[in-house]
């Protein structure tokens, strides 16, 4: 879940009562873990708001290693939820999103009662790279098994996509493409094969959390940059490019085509009105150090997403190589690899 937009709360100790709620969500519900993933051809802008129709359809890689967990408890003698994310319990923006995603479920599986949601990540909360789509994902197939509902994948991607957009792709392991389809039966992700075993080096810029929600810049980018609609008018080409490399194994050919799509993105947010600007002095060194290392025959391309770090495209077997690379290049900055990951499950 992003960070953005959220109530935080002081961290506290679990109280008798709140640690008999997170044994309780876990024993007596069901318990889902989710990966992020990181878009190479990129989702930014809604045909619809409420139900998360995408403009553009979108291409991503899930990722080991940046996880969230979560259980799910519906409780007979209340209709309220509770949310606690990292032990910390939330309300406000977070507890409204997620009690939206577990209406439908409520809904879907004709119950009332309230639900105890305990959510945990690998990466602290305030990083900035908990996602949302590691967050929604494992909330979809959480809630739903233990509502007693039994989705299939492309009904689980459907779920998680009213959470965020970007959760109905986390749904899958490795590449995945979201098919932005025209309503709410045609709008889901699915699994692509993939020859080439993929790997995204993320340089983290800064752990701060952002002023803008992705939400609301997606939302300036559609409603006021004038190079959005040459944005909307790309994504086939891009898209279709992207998967023609993927399919030939061809990492020079994906590499360009994200490394120029997320530019392309980047432009439409920088020419809102009012800007937004996500990048920082120190994006601005890891892209230039992006290059040199493309420069010097490595195989590495950049992408950004809603916000100031860098995330590199590169293979697996030279994954050590573009680290140790980018880290002496970028001494200040901390450095991590991540390998493909798997897609959600239950524990
Ligand atoms: C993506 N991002 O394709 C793009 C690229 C960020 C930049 O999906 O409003 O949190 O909840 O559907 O999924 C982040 O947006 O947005 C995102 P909502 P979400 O990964």
């Amino acid at each position: 879940m992003t960070s953005s937009g959220d109530t935080f709360l002081p961290r506290v100790e679990l109280t008798d009562d709140t640690s008999l709620l997170a044994n309780e969500a876990a024993a007596g519900g069901a318990t889902a873990t989710a990966n992020a993933n990181i878009a190479l051809v990129k989702y930014w802008g809604k045909a619809d708001e409420d139900l998360i129709i995408p403009r553009t359809s979108s291409l991503s890689l899930t990722l080991e290693g940046l996880e969230t967990t979560s259980s799910v408890c519906f409780r007979e003698d209340s209709t309220q939820d509770r949310l606690f994310i990292d032990d910390v319990e939330r309300h406000g923006k977070a507890l409204n999103r997620v009690s939206a995603l577990l209406d439908l479920v409520r809904e879907q599986a004709g119950i009332q009662a309230g639900a105890v949601v305990m959510s945990r990540n690998t990466v602290p909360y305030e990083a900035g790279l908990a996602s949302s789509s590691s967050a929604f994902a494992a909330l979809a197939l959480a809630a739903s098994h233990a509502a007693g509902l039994r989705l299939n994948d492309t009904e689980l991607s459907r779920l998680a996509r009213r959470g965020s957009g970007s959760a109905s792709r986390s749904v899958f392991g490795g590449l995945a493409v979201w098919h932005a389809g025209h309503d709410d039966p045609s709008s889901y992700a699915e699994a692509v094969d993939c020859p080439l075993d993929l790997a995204i080096v993320v340089v983290l810029i800064s752990g701060k959390p952002k002023k803008i929600s992705s939400r609301e810049a997606m939302r300036r980018s559609v409603e006021t940059s004038d190079l959005y609609d040459a944005w909307v008018r790309a994504n086939p080409r891009d898209l279709e490019r992207a998967l023609r490399a993927v399919k030939a194994g061809d990492i020079k050919a994906l590499g360009e085509v994200a490394q120029g799509n997320f530019l392309g993105m980047h432009a439409t947010m920088m020419t809102a009105k009012p800007p937004v600007m996500y990048w920082m002095p120190g994006s601005v060194e890891a892209l230039q150090a992006v290059d040199e290392l493309r420069q010097d025959g490595l195989p590495a391309w950049a992408t950004m997403d809603a916000g100031p770090n860098v995330k590199v495209l590169t293979t697996a077997a030279d994954a050590r190589r573009v680290e140790d690379e980018l880290r002496l290049r970028l001494p200040r900055c901390a450095i991590h690899t991540h390998l493909a990951g798997p897609g959600v499950r239950l524990l």
